[in-house]
């Protein structure tokens, strides 16, 4: 299943994470964030999963958003290229890392694409053309992912949104949570059961099904109440990491 995990990889949080990109121009504060990032690792841990911390990176900024250089299939692990000019790089450090975790490294080598713009159904793969990943990045990727046997679908994130998960979300293997924006685009509701949430709430598109637990960001309690019913929810506060447009899903890599 695509949200079946024994395995999670999370960076620590570098001090120069108060000069990461912001869409709303904000600074973290690297104490609170290093809380924040302690509290998710926790809400990993009892979904059963094992956490494997890797060293802060103070060169790069926004490197605490490990899913973004990569992901994962099966065992293996492809190294992606960020679109973000100060983020390229990042993906060559963590190249190095991974040969010592995953049993087989994969690379992409043209174009740009990260590991947001990627959601995961199963042995699907669907990826969303955004600023940050373009065509030729998301092509390399795909005969990568084919030659392994997976399915992949190239889509266009919504505009205006930074990254295609940024809007949706796994919730089973049948349901999808999304924005309104998202849901506008229609991609997935001839395929999916979904599931929008509720509007002032978009930041909660972003949850992240692990095991069985749905680990849903803190502060959206019409969210919480309509997920509540069906998921097994824990929560996890993301206020202060939000300032750089953090995600659930891209602070760890699963596999
Ligand atoms: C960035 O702009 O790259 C970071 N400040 C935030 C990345 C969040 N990653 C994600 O949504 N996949």
């Amino acid at each position: 299943m695509a949200y079946n995990f024994k395995n999670a990889l999370v960076r620590t949080p570098c001090k120069s994470i108060s000069n990461a990109l912001s869409s709303i121009g904000e600074k973290p504060d690297f104490e609170k964030v290093i809380d924040e990032h302690n509290e998710y690792k926790m809400q990993l841990e009892r979904s059963d999963i094992k956490i494997i911390t890797l060293d802060a990176l103070e060169d790069y900024p926004d490197s605490v958003f490990v899913e973004d250089p990569a992901i994962t299939f099966q065992d293996f692990c492809i190294i992606l290229r960020p679109g973000a000019p100060s983020r390229f790089g990042e993906h060559e450090v963590f190249r190095n890392e991974a040969i010592n975790i995953f049993e087989e490294v994969f690379v992409v080598d043209n174009g740009k694409i990260e590991g947001g713009d990627i959601l995961r159904i199963n042995d699907s793969f669907i990826i969303g053309l955004s600023e940050r990943t373009n065509k030729e990045g998301a092509e390399e990727l795909e005969k990568i992912l084919l030659h392994l046997g997976a399915k992949v679908t190239i889509t266009n994130t919504p505009n205006g949104v930074l990254h295609f998960k940024s809007d949706c979300s796994l919730l089973d293997n049948e349901t999808i949570l999304q924005t309104k924006k998202m849901s506008l685009t229609g991609f997935f509701e001839n395929h999916f059961k979904v599931i929008n949430v509720p509007e002032g709430e978009e930041t909660a598109a972003n949850s992240l099904r692990v095991n069985n637990h749905l680990l849903v960001p803190k502060g959206f309690e019409k969210t919480y109440e309509l997920l509540s019913k069906s998921y097994d929810i824990k929560l996890a506060n993301v206020n202060e990491i939000s300032k750089v447009d953090a995600g659930l899903s891209c602070m760890s890599l699963r596999w």
